[in-house]
Order: structure tokens, then C-alpha cells, then sequence
């Protein structure tokens, strides 16, 4: 199952090359890069390999606990009583993927609370798309279909990681971003059967979403700066632009049979290409939204700060357990 101890079955505590120089330690690891091993927290590592890892990894962590907030908007909302347990188990999931992902960063020689602190004062970024507000139900559905089928397109990929912490962690999120996307084509399937108001609202819905969730992805290949590196060191596996081009050619048909129209006037099957075209992004309203100016961003931050400083009592009483079952165990070994 999923730990987060350092050790693994059947190795050493403590590997090889403890004694080795800094060169001997690179070739080491440039040799594991080459034959697409994994590393581990034991392994030796360039700094800038865990830097990376530690800022990707921690930024998706904030993505997914901030991402519980447009649909969590909705829990005391939804229509049914089924409805209403569905989207609670999935909120609930986000919030479980955060502390997954917390839980590898922390593997990497970093504190929970200095990760937690860079969210909280703006230093560190989380996913564009949670800046977005959820007007209607039918956005609840829309994140379900669009917004976790992105991250499942981008996420399947990251399975295969080269750092094991991450690859592993991914592997269980992707099995429940799945029942997520399930969930939200379901719920968006019952409202196209519906009355023509629900269509409406589904149609102005996916009118909303479509383009800042093709932005998900990340900017174009050429303005990319992390990823020629991360891509030659194997966390990353499949460029923003080739993702991008992947999720538009799977979500053409699933619009079709929901019957909704995707708002892209330039959406057209190129024949040469085997892929879908589609229009250019609009790349100054993402960069707005990832500096701090989206339409929601402020009061993302703002929730999720208070909902930490609500929570510190709950913090600070299980501490406090924690000492005093230590001081028992202590005292009875005495
Ligand atoms: N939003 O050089 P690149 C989810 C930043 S989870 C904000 O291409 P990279 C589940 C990027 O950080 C969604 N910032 O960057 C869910 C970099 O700035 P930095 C999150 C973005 O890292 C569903 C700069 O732009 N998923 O949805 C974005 O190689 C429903 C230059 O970009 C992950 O985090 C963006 N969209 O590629 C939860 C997956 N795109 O850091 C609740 C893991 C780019 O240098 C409800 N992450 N930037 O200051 C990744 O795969 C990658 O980090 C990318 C970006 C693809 C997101």
C-alpha cells in the first residue's frame, strides 16, 4: 500500500555510495536517469532535480486543496440527496490527493508548514483553473467532465515519474480523478435528458470552462520554461502542448454524444495532422489568473487562509496528545 516511510522492501536503509564523491554520485544518478529507473528519498539527487520536484509536487498539492472549494461551494446545494453524497465523497477525495501530495514533498527534506506558509503568502502557485467561480450547477458537473478529465490526462503520464514517492502517489489519485470525471459526465448526461432550461444551463456551462481548461495544461511548449528539464529528467513525459492536443481529441466525441456544442469556432478535424485544430488561447488572460488577478483568486486565498487559522485549535490539541502519550510511554518504560 502507500507509505511514506523511506525505506523499501528488499533494500539496504542505507544505499550505496555514501562515501562517494559529488562526481561519482551524478554519474550514479545520471545512469539510473538513463536506464528510466526510479529514484528514491535515500538516493542522492541533484539539488536542482529535488527543487523541482518539490516545487511541482507541492503546487499540485495546493491545486487540489484549493480546488475543493469551487465544487464544496455546491455540497449543501445539490439537488439530491445522491447527488449530494457524490459530490462530498469527491470533495472529500481533493482533499485526500493534497495530503498525499504533502506527504511526497515532505519526502524531499521539507516541512509541511513552509510549504503550507508559501501558499498562504502568495509565493506559491496552484492550479489557474480553481480561479474561476461556479455560478450553476451545471459548473459542478462541467469540473467533473472537463476539469478532472485535464487532470487525468495530464496525471497518467506523471504514474510514470521517475521520482517513486510522486509516480506511486499518482497512481491511486488518477483511480479516483476517474469516478471523478465519471460522476460529472453522469450528472451532465441526466441534465442534457432533462428540460431545455437544464440544457441552457449545461451549454452556457461548458461555454465557460472550455478554454481556461485547455489552459490547465500550462503555456504553450515554446514558453515553457520547466519543462526541457523536467522532461530529460523524467518527471515530466508528454509536453503542455501534446497533453493539450491529447485531451481536445478524446473530449470532441464525449461533447457529441452529450450533445453540447464546444464554443471554438476554429475546432475542425485536420485530416493531415490526425488531430483536431482548434483556436489560439488566450495566453494573457492565463498569465492575469496565475499572477493573482483572476476572477476568483483573491477570495481562494482568503478562504483557504481562514479555514487554516479556524483549524488551529484542532492542530494544537492533537499536539498536545501526542505529547502526552509520549510522555506516558516514557514514563512507563522508566
Ligand atoms: N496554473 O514551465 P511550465 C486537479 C506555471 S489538479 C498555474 O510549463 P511546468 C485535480 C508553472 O508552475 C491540477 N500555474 O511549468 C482536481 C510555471 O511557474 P513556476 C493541478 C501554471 O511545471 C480536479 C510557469 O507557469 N495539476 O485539477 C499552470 O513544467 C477538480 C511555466 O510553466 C498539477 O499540478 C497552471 N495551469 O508545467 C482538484 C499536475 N501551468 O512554477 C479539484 C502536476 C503552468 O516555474 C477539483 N503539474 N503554470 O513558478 C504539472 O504537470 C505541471 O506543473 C504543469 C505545468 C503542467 C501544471
Amino acid at each position: 500500500m502507500y507509505t511514506q516511510s523511506l525505506d523499501l522492501p528488499g533494500q539496504p536503509a542505507e544505499r550505496p555510495l555514501a562515501d562517494a564523491s559529488v562526481a561519482d554520485r551524478q554519474s550514479a544518478f545520471d545512469a539510473r536517469m538513463a536506464e528510466d529507473a526510479k529514484i528514491e528519498p535515500m538516493d542522492w539527487m541533484p539539488d536542482a532535480y529535488r527543487k523541482t520536484l518539490v516545487r511541482q509536487i507541492s503546487q499540485h498539492a495546493h491545486s487540489e486543496i484549493i480546488g475543493m472549494q469551487p465544487e464544496g461551494n455546491w455540497i449543501s446545494r445539490a439537488p439530491s440527496l445522491k447527488r449530494k453524497a457524490i459530490l462530498l465523497a469527491k470533495v472529500q477525495d481533493e482533499g485526500g490527493h493534497g495530503l498525499y501530495l504533502y506527504s511526497a514533498a515532505e519526502t524531499l527534506d521539507v516541512s509541511r508548514d513552509d510549504l503550507v506558509d508559501a501558499l498562504h503568502t502568495g509565493r506559491a502557485k496552484y492550479s489557474s483553473i480553481f480561479n474561476y467561480p461556479t455560478l450553476t450547477w451545471a459548473d459542478v458537473g462541467v469540473i467533473g467532465w472537463l476539469v478532472d478529465g485535464a487532470a487525468i490526462m495530464n496525471q497518467i503520464p506523471l504514474c510514470r515519474c521517475s521520482y517513486g514517492p510522486y509516480a506511486r502517489a499518482m497512481i491511486r489519485i488518477c483511480k479516483e480523478e476517474s469516478f471523478h470525471q465519471r460522476q460529472g459526465y453522469d450528472a451532465l448526461l441526466a441534465m442534457m435528458r432533462g428540460t431545455e432550461a437544464q440544457r441552457a444551463m449545461v451549454q452556457e456551462a461548458v461555454d465557460r470552462w472550455w478554454f481556461p481548461v485547455l489552459m490547465m495544461f500550462g503555456p504553450p511548449d515554446a514558453a515553457s520554461t520547466n519543462s526541457t528539464q523536467t522532461m530529460a529528467w523524467g518527471i515530466k513525459r508528454i509536453s503542455n502542448d501534446d497533453l493539450r492536443q491529447k485531451f481536445v481529441d478524446a473530449t470532441v466525441e464525449q461533447a457529441r454524444i452529450l450533445g453540447v456544442t464546444l464554443p471554438d469556432p476554429g475546432l475542425q478535424w485536420n485530416a493531415e495532422r490526425g488531430h483536431y485544430d482548434y483556436s489560439p488561447l488566450d495566453w494573457e488572460e492565463f498569465w492575469r489568473v496565475i499572477n493573482g488577478d483572476g476572477p476568483c483568486n483573491r477570495e481562494r486565498l482568503a478562504t483557504r487562509v481562514k479555514a487554516h487559522e479556524d483549524g488551529a485549535w484542532v492542530r494544537e490539541a492533537a499536539l498536545a496528545h501526542a505529547e502526552k502519550r509520549a510522555r506516558r510511554t516514557q514514563a512507563k518504560a522508566a
